[in-house]
């Protein structure tokens, strides 16, 4: 093995192990400090390894007990053990059982990794290396086995889970019970689960297409049944939407989610056994925001989904996690967009891909969407692994049309179930079908950073043609200098000054399919025939490509595509950008004239009543800190860009005043709670007139935001006040927060929005804010949700705070981190990601914000490479 950096895996050295394992029997005999864990496997050499090959199994902080050879316990020199390792030195050469026992304390695993309590109830979490911290094992996701759970416990814990179906259950002594789980479908062991607990269920029937009964079960802590309704609502939505647009399954007997409210993510798709956080499964109107709604659908149906990509086909090695991620998170969005609206739906995920991969792709953190090599897996769950992995499978679709790419997936489906397979093995599959060779497209995998492609436009009347001339430019990024060109599909339209979509009669220079340009160069002229009039371009349409286009437009052509355009993401995108330049050029000093085009063309958009309440929210929204940020590139004033924002939403306010107190009402009329997107919609437009006119001190916004607070019957409503009160430090606010906190003080989800708007406020004394919240009895260290409700929304929602001038938010985070650190290594590391664009900003934040990482590298406690590796990346 090759090892240049001293703990580093890299994607190059993959071997399979000489060991296959047939089938896992585990026995739990579950105590809170003392859960003993039987382990039997049937193992047998893999063809081709030398005889007698070391068995090597990993572990994580175990306590071993005992093994056996074939039913005999094996003599202390047969084997060695560590925390961290068990090795059968000699093993026999026919398949033989391995039998190890080892001890846990699932009370005191702070890490929530493994085995472990939350709120009294036994859950695990193995992905991605966590089964190692349950008993020795391959713990890879290229050895999938046949599983049989058995588990056994105090009565007290009525319902005793685990993957595939029941087979058994039955009384024992002393007041304990056990049940037997067993799972026909091999997996690795990343998506073993258990769970024992008092719970509560409900329960729906579901029958597939091809006619097999499905218990669908979601368990949920006492006292929460009546909210776990929208989530099986959604999970059934699911399961037929598999059905109809990928032709999928569901291939057991029962399907069970379990919420906790102790978990590092959002939800874990164990086989038949999802484990969810609890903000991804209980909704009602006077907790759950509409945001909170989408966010449960999204995540119910991505889970669900993984139970084909992810499970039945898994991934080869950790290096393929976007073959299972990017490709679920496609099929979770395209599932929001056929339930919701499609347009809206597209703008929201670039949004997001925007704020949350973009970031990353431009700054030290940056990474291929096929990563080649890592030192810590759980730190590469990454937005690119995720969301720019969908944006792949989506190009993927764009390149080879709807058709073309579902016969992709049949055979995708058709040749590799059962497999833990690989990039290659998924884009060749899109080859053979679209008949189309993708060896370029799959650079997409292997170059990381953000290509920026530009557009110039040549217009020759009398020749009746329009040249764009393009040009791809691929930025450096940590371990990558050069790079080859992209095939980069760039959607298109050509819009006339009449208004009307012109039709080239012929396009030489790219492959050009239907109104899909396949460019492919660094440098490429696409020319357009029969083109006579002059022409407004709308280029990347839909968002077909994840790339800044740098177009040649002028700001009056990009108002007249904010308010013109076709395609409602290339609406939403000029918006944006004109958005942009005005907070850039009034932060740099410019004067508040010049946003009047800007608002009275925002102003149009929000009259028009032909289009979607929420596609109008949506273009009303601002760029954010982030996007500003990011198109200023370097020497980031943050205050700057803060005060110019401010400015512009405060101008935008006062300028649309009447039309936005015309629209904005107060939620009287709203009779039963409606969760649909169109209702949704509204709310979120009615929130957008509120916080702008409680951005300008004209339009009587202090006052609707006190009435709206007081008078709201759903957790959108109330919360979009209570922020609008806050942020903008309005009379009332102080009431408001103790009146809220009264009224949530015992649901915890509802408090960690109470945190969160407080932890964000652009204004006061935060880092005393946060003091307070964190000692609020609400709160606590241990749980995620509530950490990142304060640290997370104070470090990457809080820009001017986290970024204030004297480095004491920076310093507050480092602080925090290595606390966390101490119980909680993976949810250190995210709250470290914070700092992913430290390098933009100017010189004394930047020194600042390097001495904060640097703090956590020389830190005298023992630190976790969780947090060293996100430090020292930053750094490089
Ligand atoms: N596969 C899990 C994520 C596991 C994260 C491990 N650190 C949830 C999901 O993406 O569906
Ligand atoms: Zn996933």
């Amino acid at each position: 093995m090759r090892s240049e950096d001293a703990g580093m895996i890299y994607l190059r050295d993959y071997q399979p192990t000489p060991y296959a394992v047939e089938t896992v029997h585990l026995t739990f005999k579950l105590a809170p400090t003392a859960t003993q864990v039987i382990s039997k496997l049937k193992l047998s050499p893999r063809a081709g390894i030398a005889a007698g090959a070391p068995l090597e199994l990993d572990g994580d902080e175990l306590e071993f007990v005992s093994a056996k050879l074939n039913g005999t316990p094996l003599a202390a020199d047969a084997y060695e053990v560590s925390a961290e390792r068990f090795c059968l030195l000699a093993p026999p050469a026919d398949p033989f059982e391995l039998e190890i026992e080892t001890r846990l304390n699932p009370q005191d695993n702070t890490k929530l990794m493994g085995l472990y309590l939350s709120s009294g109830n036994y859950c695990t979490q193995c992905e991605a290396e966590g089964f190692r911290r349950i008993t020795y094992y391959y713990d890879r996701p290229d050895v999938l086995a046949v599983y049989t759970t058995r588990i056994e416990a105090d009565t007290a814990q009525k319902y005793l889970l685990g993957n595939g179906n029941p087979v058994a259950e039955g009384a024992l002594e002393d007041g304990r019970h056990y049940a037997e789980w067993h799972d026909p479908h091999p997996k690795p062991a990343y998506l073993f689960a258990l769970v024992a607990g008092d719970l509560e269920v409900v329960s729906k029937p579901f029958t597939t297409a091809s006619g097999r009964d499905v218990a669908l079960n979601i368990y949920v802590e006492k006292g929460n049944g009546s909210k776990a309704d929208y989530a099986m609502d959604c999970l059934i939505r699911s399961m037929v939407w598999d059905e109809k647009v990928f032709g999928r399954e569901y291939d057991l007997d029962v399907f069970n989610i379990v919420a906790v409210s102790d978990f590092n993510m959002g939800a874990m798709e164990n086989k038949g056994l999802n484990i969810f956080n609890d903000k991804y499964v209980l909704a009602d109107p006077s907790v759950a925001t509409d945001a909170d709604y989408a966010g449960i659908e999204t995540v119910i149906a991505h889970e669900y989904f993984h139970n084909w990509t992810g499970n039945r086909i898994t991934c080869r090695d950790w290096f393929q996690l976007c073959l299972k991620e990017g490709l679920t998170v496609y099929r979770d969005q395209e599932f929001s967009s056929d339930e919701r609206s499609r347009g809206v739906k597209r703008i929201e995920d670039v949004r997001s891909l925007m704020a949350r991969q973009f970031p990353e792709d431009g700054g030290p953190l940056a990474h291929p969407v096929r990563p080649e090599q890592y030192k810590e897996i759980d730190n590469f769950y990454t937005a690119t692994v995720y969301q720019k992995g969908a944006e792949l499978v989506g190009m993927i679709r764009t390149l080879l049309g709807l058709e073309g790419f579902r016969k992709g997936m049949d055979l995708y489906f058709d040749r590799h179930d059962g497999d833990a397979a690989t990039i290659e093995d998924f884009i060749a599959c899109f080859e053979e079908a679209g008949g189309v060779d993708l060896s370029q497209f799959a650079l997409w995998y292997s170059q990381s950073g953000t290509p920026v492609v530009h557009s110039k436009r040549t217009q020759d009347g009398a020749a009746g043609t329009l040249t764009l001339h393009f040009e791809q430019e691929l930025p450096a990024t940590p371990g990558q200098s050069a790079k080859k060109p992209m095939l980069i599909p760039i959607r298109f339209g050509l819009i006339g000054a009449s208004g009307a979509e012109l039709v080239p009669s012929k396009v030489d220079g790219a492959k050009v399919d239907g109104d899909v340009i396949w460019l492919s160069e660094t440098q490429q002229d696409v020319t357009f025939h029969g083109i006579e009039e002059e022409v407004v371009t709308s280029l990347l349409r839909g968002f077909s490509a994840p790339v800044i286009l740098k177009s040649d437009l002028c700001e009056f052509e990009k108002l007249f595509l904010m308010q013109h355009d076709s395609d409602h993401f290339n609406r939403w995108q000029a918006a944006q950008e004109q958005g942009t330049d005005i907070v850039l050029a009034l932060a740099a000093g410019e004067e508040l004239e010049i946003t009047e085009p800007f608002i009275k063309a925002l102003g149009v958009v929000f009259a028009d009543e032909t289009l979607e309440e929420a596609f109008r929210a949506l273009m009303l929204t601002l760029p954010s800190y982030g996007d500003l940020q990011r198109a200023k590139g370097t020497d980031v004033d943050p205050e700057a860009i803060y005060q110019a924002r401010k400015a512009l939403s405060s101008r935008i306010g006062a300028h649309l005043q009447e039309e936005l107190r015309g629209y904005h009402q107060l939620p009287l009329a709203e009779a039963a709670f409606d969760a649909s997107a169109a209702a949704a919609g509204k709310r979120a437009l009615n929130n957008q007139a509120l916080h702008y006119l409680a951005a300008c001190e004209v339009g009587g916004g202090a006052a609707l935001a006190k009435q709206q607070f007081d008078l709201a019957r759903n957790m959108s409503d109330q919360i979009a006040a209570l922020r609008a009160l806050v942020h903008d430090d309005l009379p009332g606010a102080a009431e408001a927060l103790a009146s809220y906190r009264a009224q949530h003080k015992d649901t915890a989800l509802a408090m960690d929005k109470w945190f969160v708007v407080q932890a964000t406020a652009p204004e006061g004394n935060l880092l005393q804010v946060l003091d307070t919240l964190t000692k609020d009895e609400a709160f606590s260290w241990r749980n995620p949700n509530r950490v990142r409700a304060v640290v997370d929304a104070f470090a990457s929602g809080n820009p001017r705070q986290f970024n204030a001038e004297d480095g004491s938010g920076y310093a507050y985070l480092a602080k925090v981190v290595l606390e966390v650190d101490g119980s909680n290594p993976q949810l250190a590391a995210r709250l470290l990601n914070a700092f992913r664009s430290w390098k933009v900003l100017e010189a004394d934040r930047r020194e600042k914000a390097e001495l904060a990482l640097r703090s956590i590298l020389d830190a005298k406690q023992a630190t976790s490479i969780n947090i060293r590796d996100i430090a020292e990346r930053c750094l490089q």
